[in-house]
């Protein structure tokens, strides 16, 4: 850090005399003196209020991939019977059906009620169902048979069919006296899941796969409905529960007593998202407004294209270089790696970037497994100096968000055949359908931590 002081010193000399002493003063308190000297009506020749101000600082800025954490790479909640547009149960002789994207190594889990118990559901083991074979072939076909049912343990049972305390019968949610044996559990006195659903996956591109879960109990010894319910697709380590432990007070209940699939997806997404790699970054602290994308705008060509869809900074670097701009430039190594490449998830990018209060701090970085999403902070940039004029210091995540750059039509993340790890080149896929950047509705600090350190 250094300020011009000797000039503040002389402005805050109402003496007339030069201060030589060594300097205290805050760039704030140059600024007050500056206006005190107005006052008195004095003058500050040669010196502008913005040189009178000046006050440099260099801050260190690491951008660490936290993304390799999410419990699940996706979840969500089915709802609506036949495929339609209105939630509700699944009498007999309905479906739900619901679409699922998963990588080699990844299982389903899901969740659905058998309405007429107190808490029961039909669900895989708890770790899930394997969607691609040992060689690595997306599961086809009926996969009803790694289906069970299970008492969530949150409710006594009553005869199934019969129960004043059961969902098409009670006086509302959560009415009925609580489980002796509060643990998760088969229930075995039914027999097999299969005579009251049916389960199958049909495999279709890019990792998709549709599921359809059709309620068949017409003809069993327990016709009735089945309700909306829950998904996810991850590692099939326990995802919903645990047999032989109690149930995790996620929503699950609501799921196995009421058929209320929305608390527990709730909780589901909160864990949910893609682990991606981030690439090389672009910062700048400079005064001009939105030097690197304007929120609602088309892309004003000065590369953000080309580092949101294919990671590189080049061409935004190259644009401002030559601009009398502030701090610009890149940073294409990861710490501790050999050359320029991503950062994958646990790598961390560190530049360093030299700023005055009226030069907020911007930079840019790729959601690699995107088509043309980028996380930033907002288009005016990060406010390095506080109201008193001292540096800003420590974790600044929650001011980084996630774009999409609206030069690319979206896929789904991680999957996409036009997403840079697989697309056949550079600047491939359709254009989007929206042509300006808008914020994408993911928390990015869930994937991103971002610091700054002032250099003393
Ligand atoms: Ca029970
Ligand atoms: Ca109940
Ligand atoms: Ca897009
Ligand atoms: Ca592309």
């Amino acid at each position: 850090m250094h300020n011009k002081r000797m000039q503040l010193n002389r402005v805050q000399s109402k003496t007339g005399q030069i201060s030589r002493g060594r300097p205290k003063t805050t760039s704030r308190r140059i600024a007050a003196g500056a206006l005190s000297l107005a006052a008195i009506g004095g003058t500050l020749a040669g010196v502008s209020p913005a040189e009178a101000s000046v006050n440099h600082t260099t801050f260190t800025v690491t951008i660490e991939n936290i993304s390799g954490g999410f419990e699940f790479g996706q979840s969500g909640a089915f709802a609506n019977p036949n495929a339609g547009e209105t939630p509700g149960p699944a009498f007999p002789g309905d479906f739900y059906e619901f679409n699922v994207n998963a990588h080699p190594g990844q299982n389903l889990s899901f969740a659905t009620m058998l309405v007429q118990s107190n808490d029961w559901f039909f669900a895989p083991g708890e770790a899930g169902i394997a969607l691609y074979d040992a060689d690595g072939h997306p599961v086809s076909g009926d996969i009803t048979s790694q289906i069970n049912i299970y008492d969530a343990g949150t409710e006594i049972d009553q005869p199934v069919g019969e129960g004043a305390d059961q969902a098409p019968r009670q006086a509302g949610p959560n009415t009925g006296a609580a489980d002796p044996d509060n643990t998760v559990r088969p229930v075995t006195s039914l027999g097999a899941a299969s005579q009251f659903v049916n389960v199958t996956a049909t495999p279709g591109d890019h990792g998709m796969f549709t599921i359809r879960v059709t309620n068949i109990s017409g003809d069993s010894t327990v016709p009735g409905p089945i309700a909306p319910g829950v998904y996810t697709v991850g590692a099939g380590e326990a995802a919903l529960f645990q047999t032989g432990e109690a149930d995790r007070g996620e929503g699950l209940e609501g799921v196995a007593e009421d058929g209320a699939a929305a608390p527990l997806a709730e909780s589901l997404a909160a864990r949910t998202g893609t682990a991606t790699p981030l690439a090389p970054v672009f910062y700048a602290a400079t005064w001009w407004q939105r030097p690197v994308f304007t929120n609602g705008l088309a892309m004003n060509g000065l590369g953000i294209e080309l580092l949101a869809e294919d990671g590189s900074p080049a061409a935004l670097a190259a644009g401002y270089a030559s601009r009398p701009f502030g701090d610009v430039g890149a940073q294409p190594v990861a710490v501790g790696a050999e050359g320029p490449g991503p950062a994958f998830p646990g790598d961390t990018y560190e530049f360093t970037v030299t700023a005055e209060p009226t030069q907020p701090l911007h930079f840019a970085t790729m959601f690699v497994q995107s088509n043309d999403w980028f996380f930033s902070p907002s288009d005016a940039g990060i406010h390095l100096f506080d109201e008193t004029g001292n540096p800003i210091s420590g974790d600044i995540s929650h001011l980084v968000n996630v774009y999409d750059a609206g030069t690319e039509a979206d896929q789904t993340p991680g999957f996409g055949p036009d997403q840079a790890p697989r697309q056949a080149g550079p600047n491939t896929g359709a254009s989007d359908p929206i042509n300006h950047v808008r914020s994408v509705d993911l928390n990015a600090a869930d994937y991103v931590r971002v610091t700054i350190t002032p250099n003393s």
